[in-house]
């Protein structure tokens, strides 16, 4: 689960990088990247697409599934940053972090808004999960939708089967 979620957000941040919207993915504060903490560690981000010299504010902002123009997600941390170029190096977002479900927003105008040039690293499903002795009473994040694969299965199985039958 935890590989597949990491190549999804892999996915998620090229689509997104190729878009030119700055992106950022979550990493530990040694240079790994992972999407899964526990209570009290730090977070990391490491990003693209972002304009030499602008600023941007980057939230740390509770788990939501859609994002749509004019949001307000719900901010528990932000760091501003400047970067140099294309890159963000490696940065700390977050120190002590509490148990819960997060995304990482990129706030490219700083109004706190889901805007135009703005990018989550997941929508669908928790972008960050910071576990912890209570995480399991915290309210439960949307999963993915899985209903196109379980069709499209359902659909090779039906084709095994007629070939069986009509060999
Ligand atoms: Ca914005
Ligand atoms: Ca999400």
């Amino acid at each position: 689960m935890k590989i597949f979620a990491l190549s999804l957000m892999i996915l998620v941040m090229l689509s997104l990088a190729s878009a030119a919207d700055p992106v950022v993915m979550p990493y530990n504060c040694a240079g790994f990247g992972q999407n899964e903490f526990d209570v009290g560690d730090d977070i990391c981000v490491y990003g693209t697409g972002f304009s030499e010299g602008q600023e941007y504010d980057i939230h740390i902002v509770e788990d939501q599934g859609a994002y749509n123009a004019g949001d307000s997600p719900t901010i528990v941390a932000t760091k501003t940053v400047q970067t140099s170029g294309f890159v963000l190096g490696l940065t700390k977002l977050w120190t002590a972090v509490k148990a819960g479900f997060y995304d990482l927003f990129v706030d490219s105008d700083q109004d706190s808004q889901y805007s135009e040039g703005d990018s989550v690293n997941i929508g669908e499903g928790p972008g960050v999960t910071v576990r912890g002795d209570d995480t399991e009473d915290l309210p439960q994040p949307e999963v993915p939708e899985f209903s196109t694969v379980t069709a499209l299965l359902a659909l090779i199985g039906a084709g095994i089967i007629i070939r069986r039958k009509s060999g």
